[in-house]
């Protein structure tokens, strides 16, 4: 078997775009599995740039297959403009498919996602506003319409003028315009008719690839601290960013996946609210910002920043059952005196070495951090292990003994090449 995991390990934004667009050469199938155009995962090729929301992050370098899977949420015309894009700027996406499965983004879901947040004040979630929450509240409560249903434009019309009543309603409640059925009903048969080609039932190929020892990277976006069951509920997104979610969204069973691999950013971030133990409020966290360039990809909103989180780190590691860490954006602590890893917090005077279920407000935990000289030198350039500054390599031990997981690879700059690999 040849099947990988990638999935971030954190609140997202560690790079895992970079990292599957490393692996993607090898890839036979490369299998997106949730979430949708919330994701934005960066790519950087010879000083070229691109962000890919939708489309699987190997699309840029991969020959084999890129499947948009079951699990994901599909806004179509979000999709329509990445793909065009990406042929403005001379790629070839004929390997391109999406799932039946896959569930349509509909308009009234962005609406509805922006009203609720704004009804939401001070509790909003922070969400990208893509509708992703009000879509996946559609599937399981078994209203969605799935990228299928545009091979049928008789039955997506029926389930639509279900759903522009219901919505309609609910959108009157909270003040905002309404849908009308006909109009929206024919824009989804142009935007059908341009897509149409690239839906497939694409789980039995998927599954067959995997029987056939053929490569299958299953791609997550968004990451663990974001899971609906396991993040910080309920500052998270709606849908299963972990390796058990790999198996739902791609439709393959758990026994074919081989590795995990966790993409860990050297310190952490997050956009939107919610708790944050190792948040740096303040002029380190400025620093970080900075030098790491945090800010959303999408939404370009500035992410928070902090230290690493090893308590974080370890519920990654069983959660997901990491076999691998990558490690990323190392590069970015270059420079500091001390470097600091969570390794326990204190909550009412108790001390927790697991990540425990309930974190409402970062302000009333305490954080025990193992504290680490840091490194001055430039290691962006380094591509050896060996060559690293003792420091860093002190640093990178540390991980790999408290988590008890090897950290496989390295990444200390954005390009392609700026990796160092270790097993
Ligand atoms: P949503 O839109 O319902 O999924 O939002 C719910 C929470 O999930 C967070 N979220 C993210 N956090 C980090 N990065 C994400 N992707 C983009 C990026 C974000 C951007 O790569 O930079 O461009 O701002 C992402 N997607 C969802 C979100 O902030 C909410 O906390
Ligand atoms: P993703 O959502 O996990 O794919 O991550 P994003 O693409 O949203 O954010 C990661 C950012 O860090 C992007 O701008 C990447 O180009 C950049 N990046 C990735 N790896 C490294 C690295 O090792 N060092 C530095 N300095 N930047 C990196
Ligand atoms: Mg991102």
């Amino acid at each position: 078997m040849n099947t990988y995991v990638v999935v971030g390990t954190q609140w997202g934004d560690e790079g895992k775009g970079k990292i599957i667009d490393v692996l993607a050469p090898k890839a036979d199938y490369i299998v997106r599995f949730q979430g949708g155009n919330n994701a934005g995962h960066t790519v950087v090729v010879n000083d070229e740039k691109f962000i890919l929301q939708l489309l699987p992050s190997g699309i840029i370098n991969s020959k084999g297959k890129c499947i948009i899977g079951p699990g994901v949420v599909v806004d179509i015309e979000v999709l329509l403009k990445e793909i065009n894009e990406l042929e403005k700027r001379g790629k070839n996406l004929d390997n391109l498919f999406i799932d039946e499965r896959a569930h349509l983004i509909m308009p009234y879901h962005i609406e509805i996602d922006k009203a609720r947040e704004e009804a939401r004040g001070e509790n909003k979630i922070g969400t990208t506003q893509r509708g992703i929450g009000p879509c996946y509240i559609d599937k399981i409560a078994r209203n969605g319409i799935r990228t299928g249903d545009l091979l049928e434009m008789d039955r997506f019309k029926d389930k639509l003028e279900w759903n522009i009543k219901d919505k309609n309603d609910m959108l009157q409640r909270y003040g905002k315009e309404t849908f009308e059925l006909e109009a929206l009903y024919e824009k989804y048969v142009d935007l059908a008719q341009k897509i149409k080609h690239r839906i497939i039932d694409a789980v039995s190929e998927v599954n067959e690839a995997v029987d056939n020892n053929k490569t299958v990277l299953f791609e997550g976006a968004q990451a663990l601290m974001l899971d609906i069951d396991y993040g910080t509920y309920p500052y998270v997104t709606s849908s299963s960013p972990t390796a058990g979610g790999a198996a739902v969204g791609a439709g393959v069973s758990p026994r074919k996946i081989e590795r995990v691999l966790g993409v860990m950013k050297a310190y952490t971030t997050r956009v939107g609210e919610g708790p944050f133990p190792t948040e740096e409020d303040n002029e380190t966290g400025e620093i970080l910002r900075k030098t790491g360039g945090e800010y959303g990809s999408n939404t370009g909103r500035p992410r928070r920043c902090g230290w690493l989180d090893l308590v974080i780190g370890k519920y990654g590691v069983m959660i997901n059952g990491l076999t691998d860490i990558v490690l990323t954006k190392l590069d970015v602590l270059d420079g500091f005196d001390k470097v600091k890893i969570a390794v326990a917090y204190e909550i009412d005077g108790k001390r927790y070495v697991n990540y425990p279920p309930n974190l409402r407000k970062s302000k009333e935990i305490k954080v025990i951090y193992e504290e680490f000289d840091g490194w001055k030198e430039d290691i962006s350039k380094i591509k050896n292990y060996d060559e690293l500054p003792e420091n860093c390599k002190k640093y990178i031990k540390f991980i790999e003994e408290f988590l008890g997981c090897p950290v496989s690879m390295v990444s200390v700059g954005p390009e392609r090449t700026q990796n160092i690999y270790l097993k």
